[in-house]
């Protein structure tokens, strides 16, 4: 008997990249915990990870490649061999590409792994060959980055390991403690030595029970409450104007307008935030230091998203909060750790003109369209769309179309694969070498394979690698090793890189980027066109949009409530804000037949829908439910704990209700992307969500989607 503990890194979204250590027993997994040593790790990981050995060794995992034999959506399947299933993919490829140009075949891929090779390495450079359609990646935080960055010029804030010395730390639209468990445990310190904690969400989940304050908001509206904070912070003199001066653009601009359009009762009307408290948290905001906002998913699965972070996003400036160590705000830290991107994908080997772009958001739509060339052939790897994508009846229709050639690539049969003409067996990532960055801490971490290949399952690297041999592509991007590849994308000019090597790493597992604290950037200059943090945008002028911070409503037009809506008619948009709005006011509204909020996020179990066929983690989650303000349940006779119709021009589904008062009224909260139960087949959120796209970036807008809900006859 062999016993093994390896340095190993958790290859999930999720921003915390744990260090791990791995115990693995005769090549078997068998059990995972956080790395003591790592410096925010520090022995800690989520239960969710803990139960990683029973998702590796799962008995359902694909071990082989299959051949579809049943109907498309059936999930029946053949063993076939890898020989046997290249040749069927480069058969395919090659008279689709005849009739129809490379454009008309689709890679469909998101983070299932997070491993720089694994996730945007070897499959860009493949397809960027193949001069296969492009996919903009925009499911997850698109809008509010593209917000963030014309305020902050970059995807960079507060190193999360400074934010323990925070007094004050505002969680706006984010579940901490579900969804980012380090930040929870760094603000349990700060706790500990008087800070505050204030949770500003539309549900009062895990995150709200734990914070000290939670406040309870109309979804979509945090631009207004953003706002009115704005109004007091400069009407009760709040605010730092040596550093205003010193660092931003158009702070004289921004007061003038939120002191007139801005006021605390308009901000309380659109908000459903009461005027003391919109005063008091501006108060405790504008004399509390070091204070941090960390700005969530939450805010940005809206229509308005983008504008919504880039208004939150100047609040730290007007009281200098980034000067205070642990002060700030945190985004995502992504733009620190960039790697050499263009060494790693390899653009260039696309054809000119460049191949089309679709969005990942509008999957079902470039399924069902008649585009030109129509999409005849898609490839899909890390990720889920059946279950994870908007509107997913109409991505399965698609997906159903007898004349698409389909290809998944994952561990396991999900419900993407079940209308796949090929899956194949892909490896997890303890099988792979791989280089792993965070999107909120500042380590990068190595991984080296600890476990042998399951089955004949092989990496993405791999199979890219070899599939591009099957095609016949000669190029020396295609004859690395995933050791040349690492060496390449830390081959760059990114200052915060240097003293990185590949030695360093295979040494130590992970090491820390060279990032000096927030006042040296600002000294240095952001990447703003001005240099400074932008309250006056240019940039976003440029595009149209509002130049200034803004709030935009939600598209809505719901005659029962005409007056309420009414009130927002006020606030300043731009024209092209409008107009797509008005487009949109016609698919959500229904004349008031969908008088509900619904918000579907991801739940504390899973990861996304990674871990929904895990049996140990279905059981703390017991069923999806549906969570609604007891007024709402009453008027439709609904009572706690029954099943419950939700429904919309989309789709629906059942879900069991949860009734009480952890959301304001008009609002419905569910949470977690589970698989398809196949005895109820009713559980799937993304029936009802929209492919609409964000004001910025080309985001989802999950979360701003209208339903109606009935008990179950
Ligand atoms: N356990 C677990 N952890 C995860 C994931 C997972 O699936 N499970 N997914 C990972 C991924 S990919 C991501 S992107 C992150 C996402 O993690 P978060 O950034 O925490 O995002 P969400 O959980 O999507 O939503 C955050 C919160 O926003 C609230 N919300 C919705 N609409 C509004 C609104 O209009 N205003 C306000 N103020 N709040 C609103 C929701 O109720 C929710 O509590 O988590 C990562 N970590
Ligand atoms: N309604 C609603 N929908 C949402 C969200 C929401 O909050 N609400 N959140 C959205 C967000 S923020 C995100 S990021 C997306 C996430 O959507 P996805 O990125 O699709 O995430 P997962 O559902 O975890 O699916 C990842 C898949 O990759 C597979 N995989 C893992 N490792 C590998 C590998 O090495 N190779 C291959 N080939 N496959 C691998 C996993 O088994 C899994 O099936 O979902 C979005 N969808
Ligand atoms: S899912 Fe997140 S919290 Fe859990 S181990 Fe992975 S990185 Fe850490
Ligand atoms: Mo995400």
């Amino acid at each position: 008997m062999s016993v093994h503990i390896h340095q190993a890194v958790c290859p999930l979204d999720c921003p915390d990249a744990c260090s791990l250590k791995v115990t693995v027993r005769d090549g078997k997994m068998i059990s995972v915990t956080g790395d003591p040593n790592h410096p925010v790790t520090r022995g800690a990981i989520c239960n969710k990870v803990r139960h990683m050995p029973q998702r590796v060794h799962h008995p359902q995992r694909v071990l082989t490649p299959l051949r579809r034999t049943g109907a498309k959506g059936q999930g029946h399947f053949q063993p076939i061999s890898w020989d046997d299933a290249y040749d069927e993919i480069v058969h395919h490829f090659h008279s689709v590409i005849e009739k129809y140009g490379a454009e008309a075949i689709l890679p469909y891929s998101f983070y299932g792994n997070m491993g720089e090779l694994n996730a945007e390495g070897m499959d860009r450079r493949f397809f960027h060959r193949l001069g296969a359609s492009r996919l903009d990646r925009t499911i997850c935080s698109v809008a509010g980055s593209a917000g963030y960055k014309a305020t902050m010029g970059d995807s960079i804030g507060t190193d999360p390991e400074d934010t323990v010395n925070a007094k004050l730390m505002v969680v706006w639209g984010a579940n901490l403690a579900s969804t980012n468990m380090h930040q929870l445990l760094y603000a349990n310190q700060a706790r500990k030595n008087g800070a505050t904690i204030v949770h500003i969400d539309v549900h009062r989940n895990r995150t709200g029970q734990w914070a000290d304050w939670f406040i309870p908001i109309r979804p979509g509206t945090d631009g207004a409450l953003a706002l009115g904070l704005m109004h007091v912070l400069f009407a009760e003199n709040l605010v730092q104007r040596d550093f205003l001066r010193l660092y931003t653009t158009g702070f004289e601009e921004l007061e003038h307008f939120v002191q007139s359009a801005y006021p605390v009762a308009k901000v309380a009307a659109i908000t459903g935030v009461p005027e003391q408290d919109i005063v008091q948290l501006a108060r405790m905001y504008g004399t509390t230091h070091p204070s941090l906002i960390r700005i969530g998913n939450g805010l940005q699965h809206h229509d308005n998203g983008g504008m919504t972070v880039r208004t939150i996003s100047c609040i730290p400036a007007l009281t200098g909060a980034w000067l205070h160590k642990g002060g700030g705000a945190i985004k995502g830290n992504s733009g620190y750790a960039r790697l050499n991107h263009s060494a790693l994908e390899r653009p260039d080997l696309m054809p000119h003109p460049l191949p089309r772009t679709l969005s990942m958001n509008q999957l079902g739509d470039a399924l069902l369209s008649s585009a030109s060339p129509p999409v005849k052939a898609l490839f899909v790897y890390n990720s889920n769309p059946a279950i994870v994508a908007p509107d997913i009846l109409k991505v399965r229709s698609g997906l159903q179309r007898e004349d698409l050639f389909t290809v998944v690539h994952d561990l396991f049969v999900t419900d993407t694969a079940r209308y796949a003409d090929l899956v194949l067996p892909a490896t997890s990532s303890f099988e792979n070498l791989d280089l792993y960055t965070s999107y909120w801490h500042l380590y990068l971490n190595l991984q080296e394979p600890i476990l042998p290949p399951q089955g004949e399952a092989k990496s993405n690297f791999t199979l890219f690698k070899e599939l591009a041999a099957h095609m016949g592509f000669a190029d020396a991007a295609f004859q690395v090793t995933e050791e040349d590849m690492i060496r390449e994308a830390l081959l760059t000019n990114n200052p915060y890189l240097q003293g990185i090597t590949y030695e360093k790493l295979e040494e130590q597992g992970w090491l820390k980027l060279q990032v000096p604290p927030f006042p040296e950037i600002l000294k240095q200059g952001l990447l703003t066109p001005s240099s400074k943090i932008e309250l006056f945008s240019s940039t976003l002028q440029s595009i149209g949009l509002s130049p200034l911070p803004e709030y935009c409503p939600l598209p809505v037009r719901n005659p029962s409530s005409e007056s309420a809506e009414n009130a927002l008619e006020g606030s300043v948009q731009s024209s092209d804000v409008k107009s797509k709005q008005v487009e949109s006011n016609v698919e959500e509204s229904e004349d008031g037949r969908f008088p509900l909020w619904f918000i579907s996020s991801v739940n504390h179990h899973f990861l996304n829908s990674t871990f929904g066929n895990v049996e140990s983690l279905q059981v703390p989650e017991q069923q999806p439910t549906l969570t609604m303000h007891v007024d709402d349940a009453t008027v439709r006779g609904i009572h706690n704990h029954v099943n419950v119709r939700v429904w919309n021009q989309r789709g629906e589904i059942q879900l069991r209700a949860q009734v009480g008062n952890d959301v304001l009224p008009g609002v419905v909260v569910t949470q977690g992307l589970w698989w398809d139960d196949t005895s109820s087949g009713m559980q799937a959120v993304n029936q009802l969500t929209s492919q609409r796209l964000a004001d910025m970036g080309g985001g989802a807008t999950f979360f701003s989607t209208r339903v109606e809900v009935a008990p179950c006859p």
